[in-house]
Order: structure tokens, then C-alpha cells, then sequence
């Protein structure tokens, strides 16, 4: 339009995504007049490939346009992690790009297992690992994408340090990249056909969320840490209650975060299924720019807000934040200076207990009293901040001789905040108390822990991390340890006791010569006095143009990696003679659908990863965990069954309850279901990620009309689709039905619901997302 080009001749200050950002920002303002926007909104919608359609189709002019409207976005770049971006990377293969449309980065990070301590875990984890970080780093040099080698840290923690800037939108291959979004941007965790879309230059598609408003007022007290606001928060929205929105915080409380505090708060708005979370740039914000040597940053969005070419109309600038009077979804108040420390868990994030009741709850539940591990950092809590606060505690503890009773493990989040951390003395102290810093990697947060404590699998025990998820087995593979979530100030007072009923703010501890200790509250810095070390060479990044000579070798033998085969197209009519593999009760989590740990080893090689395939899912009917029965009544590992019934070229549903799916953002939870014969899994509800994950890969997911019919089906029954061909064929609209025989019983038609937009109708008719993006767009 006529004001978009002349306001593009006129912004010549301002960087490219800045100018981009302008630009869309005053259509959406256009569009929209004078409708008072969220932060969430002004930078999603300044994100629309096409802003007039996708605001004003099926909108009524643009006045409900959140839960609505299908957005199709244009993201600024993509960052993967090495367990997903194994099978993103072999998806773009699969369409023959030679570079990606916007910027791109690769992260090794999950594969490393914490064991003894840095060095010698790295160098273990790389020779083990050695095939995927090649076949990474290959296809990194090809396509031009950064490459963050195993070492440089974890995802979340080096985008925050590298990438984030406030404005953008970012895709990231895990469920916790909008730790990103604590500064001030959108950052949104999907699976890795998603991530392909993005990189393919294709729009991607999101159903403009409802926003959340969360008000801040107040000042942190001692002991209580910006992670206690999402520990309390969650304990409020269980799981489920974020999903289909964005968490925007707002009101005086911002202004007396850090920057990487808000991080942690962005980063655990997965744990309730928020779509991303967001705060606005803050002084904080800048500050942070600032120590990770990123000034130029700061003067961008200081001139992007106050740029000339936006006129004298106060709508027309780009702000930081929220309009003055801009409505939320729904509004929650937390009174920061009211606000406790929390602990989260155990096998559930959202169960949340304050620390001052914490001691009564593990009596009355009986939970483990002795405390076998404390551990600290991770992408969720190794800032500056979290560290020094942690050392504060240490020294003082240091001092009357006392030594932390449990084991302590500390992650540094990345090779920059270790080095800095190193520089100003702070790992030393962490040594003297006898803490084993591992690598800066996902190790025991994801099941890369080799515990030395002689801790039998099995054993019910419980450990404290200030990490972000924790469900069964999720750490050591032990179903039986309870890990409870808090602050790393909590965690590491809780581990010098060693006990799961101390309370840090009021208990004493007995020092060796008899004595009574207590802790002085926390204290320690935002940030470091002079700016960030960036460390060992070697574990920075490689960033380079693409090269198209270079060729992604993938061994025909194997274990690690295999090159996809497209999925066959859905067929021309509706579906019949499929079976229900397993009816699933409780919760079951992407960890259960397709387990971590070991299993992360197989994320590139599609067959040998289904062989986990729901193998810590519960039976609904006989209450077993992995076990299926043929229709001959024979028992088998629902995997085994899976693959039984795909050689017999037997397709198949799951059954399930709520929120399914809930967790993390791998595609392979979608993936492996799809290569064994899945058609349909049928649930109360969906997590947001898998949902769409299922879609991309041709899998439907439908939701019971009535919750109460999930009595009305069972294991083994025989299903038909009524009415899926013709919605599908009609772009998504339209009713399905699944009509359920059972032998000796009447047929029962079970209603469903389905949340099938038009682009993902197309998918499911072509197989995958994938066989139509290959064929290009
Ligand atoms: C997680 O925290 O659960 C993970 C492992 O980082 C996952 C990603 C994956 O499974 O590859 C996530 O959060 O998406
Ligand atoms: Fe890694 Fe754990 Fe963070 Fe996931 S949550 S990125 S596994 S540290």
C-alpha cells in the first residue's frame, strides 16, 4: 500500500528485521485502527505474511480476532537442539533447498551424559555421539546454518546470550524455547516439520492465541526468586491451563526483574501449555544487551521506538509494551511482595506446595525425608544471578564449616555464563563446597545421568533441581524418584541439609562443632561488573555461508541415522478396519509416548526409535504399563504389538485422556505412531505441540464430544471413520464420527471434535507435511 512504501523510504535508521517489523506494524494498524493491542499482538501480528487477510477473514472486522483467526506467520529465524534437528534436518533435506530462507542455528546439547564432571563427560559424550554431531556440522557447513558445537551450551541459554532481541519472532525445535521471550520477543516451541516450513520460506500457521494477562506488583522478598512466580503460577493453571495462550506479564513488578529472571518465568510457560509467554523491554532488558556484548541491540530498539517515520501519532510508534488500556483473555494478579518460595512436583510441575507447608505435605504423604540430590542450572536457572545467589549461600555455609549433606550437581546453561562464572571466582566456591560441575548440556534434566549414588532403580528417593519439568524417570530412568522443582537458592540450602523438610528461611543446621546455623537470605549480582567471557575458542560458534558442495553422509548401516521414507498419501475415502492398539488412562506426556534418556540416541533413525513407542503408557483396562493385547489375546509390549500390526498391515487409533501429548516438542511422539500404522489417536484433549506435530505427519487427532464415550470404546475394537474423508477433502470442515464394533456387541457411533485448519487438511490428504513441501511450494 501507498503509506507501507513511504514509510519504507523513510526508515532508513533502522536495522532490516526492524524495518520489516515497522512496516507490518503500521498495517496492522491500519487494519486494526484504533483497537488497543497487547505486546503479544503487536509482535505476532507484525509478524502476518499476509496481515489483511489473516486479520479480517472470519474475524468480524478484526474485533475477536484471538482463538479465531488462523495466523500464518513469518518467523525471523529457527533455532534447533541436536535430538530434534536430527529429523528437521533430514525433512529440509527432503526438499532439496540448497539454503534456508532465514537464519538458522544448531545447538548439541541433549546428548551429553552428566556423569563425573565437564571434561571428562564431554569428551565422552562426543566420541558416543561422535556420528550425529558429524552428520550436524555437516549439514550446518551445506546449508549455512550456525552450528554450536557440543560444549558451547544449552539451546535456550546461548539463543538468549546470541539471538534474542526484542521484536522478533522465533521458531524453536523445544518446548522451552520461549525462554527466549524474556526479552521481550515471541518465541514459539514446535516440532521439527514445523521448523521445515519455517526454513522452506513457507508461512506458518498458528491459531491466533487468547492472551493471559498476568499483573505484577510488588518487590521479591528474601528468598523468594522470579522462578517462585511460575512455580505458584503453575501450581494455579495446572498443566493444561495456558493452552491456546500467550502469558503476557505487565504492571510495576516488571521493572524490578532481570532479565534472565523473566527468562525462567518465559521458559516454564510450557509447564502450563502456554503457546509462548512474554514481558515487556525493560531496563533490565537493556542492561543484559549490554553485559553479552550486544549495545548495538540496545540502541536498535531504542531507535525502532522512537522513530521519526512513525509520525506524531502515539498509536503509530512501536512500543515495548502494551497499549494503555489493551483487554486480556483473563487477568491473574500476583502481589510479588505476598509471593512465597515454592516446590513443585513430585512426577508434575503443577503441583505446587509453599515452603512453608512443604515439611507437614511430605509427612502427610509420606514422601522420602532424606534428600539424595540436590541439583542446580540448566536452561531454566543458570543465570548470573541464579549462580551468585547460590555462591552467597555457599561461602556463608563455607564458613562454619558446613558441607552440603546430598550430592550437588551444578549445569552451567552455556560456555559463556561457565567461563564468566570461572573468571569471577564463582565455580571455585562452587568446588570447595564439593559441587560437580558438569557440562554445559542437558545431561540429568533429560536422562543423561549416570548417578554414582547407588541409588537402585526402582528405589522410591527424592532430589531437588531447579529445573523446569519433572516427570517419572525423567532424570535417572528411575520411575521411583520424586524430583521436586524450586529455586536454586532452595535447592541448594535444602542439599546442605539433606533432608526434604528443612526450611532454609527458619530451620538451623548443626555445624561440626556443635553449633547453630542459619542461612542468611541469598544475595548475589544481575549480572557480571564487566561483560560476559565468551570462553574456550573451540566451543564457540562455527557460523558460515552455505556451501551446496558438501555432502550430508548417512551410513546405510547405521544405527543413529536413516533417511526418511515419505509416509503413503491418506486414502481416496474414509477410514475402515482400523483398531484400537492400546486404551491409555492418565497422563501421558511426549516422555511416554517416545521416552528420553537412552532413547535419545535413536533420535535420527526413525525405525529404531519406535521401538519405545508408548512403553511407559498405562493399560487402561488391565492397569499394566507396556502391555497390549492382539486381538488373539496374546500379551506384547505395546511397541512390539505396534510393529506386529504394521508388518500384518493392521492400522490402528489410540485412545487416551487429557493432555495428551503434554510435555515436549518432539515430533517423533507423532512420528513414531505414524511409521508403525497409526491413523488416529482419539483423546480428551491435546497438548498444543503434539497436536500439530500429529497433523504435520498424517496422523488425526480427534477429541471426544463427550468425554464420557472414552467408556465406550476399548482395546481391540474394530473402527471406522464417518464423515473424516469429506471434512478433510473440504479443507476442514465438517463433522467426524468413528463408528466402534465390538465382537457380540451393538455398534456404537462416537461423535468427535477436531481442530483441522484448511493448510493441515492438505497435509493429512498428502501423508505428511513434509511430501507437500518437497514438491515445493
Ligand atoms: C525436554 O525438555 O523435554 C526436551 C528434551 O528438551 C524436549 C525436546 C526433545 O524431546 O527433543 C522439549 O522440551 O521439547
Ligand atoms: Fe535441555 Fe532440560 Fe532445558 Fe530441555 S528442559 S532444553 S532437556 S536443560
Amino acid at each position: 500500500s501507498a503509506t507501507a512504501a513511504r514509510h519504507f523510504s523513510s526508515v532508513g535508521s533502522l536495522p532490516p528485521t526492524y524495518e520489516r517489523l515497522f512496516n507490518k506494524y503500521t498495517e496492522v494498524r491500519r487494519v486494526l485502527g484504533a483497537q488497543r493491542l497487547t505486546l503479544a499482538e503487536k509482535i505476532l501480528y507484525s509478524h502476518l505474511d499476509n496481515v489483511e487477510e489473516s486479520l479480517l477473514s472470519n474475524t468480524d472486522n478484526g474485533r475477536s480476532i484471538r482463538g479465531k483467526a488462523n495466523l500464518r506467520l513469518k518467523p525471523d529465524r529457527v533455532n534447533m537442539q541436536d535430538a530434534s534437528a536430527q529429523m528437521a534436518l533430514l525433512q529440509f533435506m527432503s526438499c532439496n533447498l540448497e539454503r534456508p530462507a532465514i537464519p538458522a542455528s544448531i545447538h548439541c546439547d541433549h546428548l551429553i551424559v552428566g556423569s563425573k564432571g565437564a571434561d571428562s563427560d564431554l569428551s565422552a559424550g562426543i566420541e558416543t555421539n561422535k556420528e550425529v554431531f558429524d552428520f550436524l556440522e555437516s549439514a550446518a557447513r551445506k546449508f549455512g546454518m550456525d552450528f554450536w558445537p557440543p560444549g558451547a551450551g544449552i539451546i535456550h541459554q546461548t539463543v538468549l546470550e546470541n539471538y534474542a532481541l526484542p521484536g522478533l519472532m522465533m521458531l524453536g525445535t523445544d518446548s522451552h524455547s520461549p525462554g527466549a521471550s524474556g526479552m521481550c520477543n515471541i518465541t514459539i516451541g514446535v516440532g521439527g516439520a514445523d521448523a521445515v516450513e519455517a526454513l522452506v520460506g513457507a508461512p506458518w500457521e498458528l491459531k491466533a492465541p487468547k492472551v493471559l494477562g498476568v499483573e505484577l506488583t510488588g518487590k521479591l522478598n528474601d528468598w523468594v526468586a522470579p522462578k517462585d512466580i511460575i512455580l505458584r503460577l503453575a501450581g494455579e493453571l495446572t498443566v493444561r491451563g495456558g493452552t491456546g495462550s500467550i502469558i503476557e506479564y505487565f504492571g510495576p513488578g516488571v521493572d524490578t526483574l532481570s532479565l534472565t529472571g523473566m527468562s525462567t518465568v518465559c521458559n516454564m510457560g510450557a509447564e502450563v501449555g502456554a503457546t509462548t509467554s512474554i514481558f515487556p523491554y525493560t531496563a533490565a532488558s537493556a542492561r543484559y544487551l549490554h553485559s553479552t556484548r550486544r549495545s548495538q541491540a540496545v540502541a536498535n530498539a531504542e531507535a525502532l521506538q522512537s522513530f521519526p517515520g512513525a509520525g506524531t501519532s502515539e498509536d503509530a510508534k512501536f512500543r515495548f509494551r502494551a497499549d494503555e488500556g489493551a483487554e486480556y483473555d483473563q487477568v491473574i494478579k500476583i502481589n510479588l511482595s505476598e509471593l512465597e518460595p515454592h516446590i513443585n512436583g513430585p512426577f508434575t510441575p503443577d503441583l505446587a506446595t509453599p515452603l512453608s507447608k512443604f515439611k507437614d505435605v511430605v509427612k502427610d504423604q509420606k514422601w522420602p525425608e532424606k534428600l539424595s540430590a540436590g541439583l542446580i542450572g540448566s536452561c531454566t536457572n543458570s543465570s548470573y544471578e541464579d549462580m551468585t545467589r547460590v555462591e552467597s549461600l555457599l561461602k556463608e555455609a563455607a564458613s562454619a564449616g558446613l558441607k552440603p549433606a546430598a550430592d550437588f550437581y551444578i549445569t552451567p546453561g552455556s560456555e559463556q555464563i561457565r567461563a564468566t562464572l570461572e573468571r569471577d571466582g564463582t565455580l571455585e566456591t562452587f568446588a570447595g563446597a564439593g559441587g560437580i560441575v558438569l557440562s554445559n548440556a542437558c545431561g540429568p534434566c533429560i536422562g543423561q545421568w549416570k548417578r554414582h549414588d547407588g541409588v537402585e532403580k526402582g528405589t522410591s528417593n527424592a532430589i531437588l533441581t531447579s529445573y523446569n519439568r519433572n516427570f517419572r524417570g525423567r532424570n535417572d530412568g528411575n520411575p521411583e524418584t520424586m524430583n521436586f522443582l524450586a529455586s536454586p537458592e532452595i535447592v541448594t540450602a535444602m542439599a546442605f541439609a539433606g533432608s526434604t523438610t528443612f526450611n532454609p528461611m527458619k530451620d538451623a543446621l548443626k555445624t561440626p562443632d556443635g553449633k547453630e546455623f542459619r542461612f542468611s537470605a541469598p544475595h548475589g549480582l544481575e549480572g557480571p561488573e564487566t561483560p560476559f567471557e565468551s570462553g574456550v575458542a573451540s566451543l564457540g560458534v562455527l557460523s558460515q555461508e552455505a556451501d551446496p558442495s558438501i555432502e550430508v553422509a548417512i551410513s546405510p548401516s547405521s544405527e543413529r541415522l536413516a533417511f526418511l521414507e515419505p509416509f503413503a498419501p491418506f486414502p481416496q475415502s474414509d477410514l475402515t478396519g482400523l483398531r484400537v492398539l492400546v486404551k491409555v488412562t492418565g497422563k501421558c506426556t511426549t516422555d511416554t509416548i517416545s521416552a528420553a534418556g537412552p532413547w535419545l540416541k535413536y533420535k535420527g533413525h526413525l525405525p529404531n526409535i519406535s521401538t519405545n513407542t508408548l512403553n511407559t503408557a498405562v493399560n487402561a483396562e488391565t492397569g499394566e504399563v507396556n502391555a497390549a493385547y492382539d486381538l488373539d489375546g496374546s500379551r506384547h509390549t505395546i511397541p512390539d504389538l505396534g510393529a506386529l500390526w504394521k508388518e500384518r498391515g493392521q492400522e490402528w487409533l489410540v485412545v487416551a485422556e487429557h493432555n495428551y501429548g503434554e510435555g515436549s516438542a518432539r515430533e517423533h511422539a507423532a512420528l513414531q505412531p505414524r511409521y508403525l500404522g497409526a491413523r488416529v489417536v482419539l483423546t480428551k484433549s491435546f497438548a498444543r505441540i503434539h497436536e500439530t506435530n500429529l497433523k504435520k505427519q498424517g496422523v488425526v487427532p480427534l477429541t471426544f464430544a463427550d468425554e464420557a464415550d472414552y467408556d465406550k470404546i476399548s482395546a481391540g475394537d474394530e473402527v471406522s471413520t464417518v464423515g473424516l474423508y469429506e471434512m478433510l477433502q473440504n479443507g476442514g470442515t465438517g463433522e467426524v464420527f468413528l463408528r466402534v464394533k465390538r465382537a457380540g456387541a451393538d455398534e456404537v457411533l462416537i461423535p468427535t471434535k477436531h481442530a483441522v485448519t484448511k493448510d493441515q487438511a492438505g497435509f493429512i490428504l498428502a501423508g505428511s507435511a513434509l511430501n507437500l513441501l518437497s514438491k515445493g511450494i
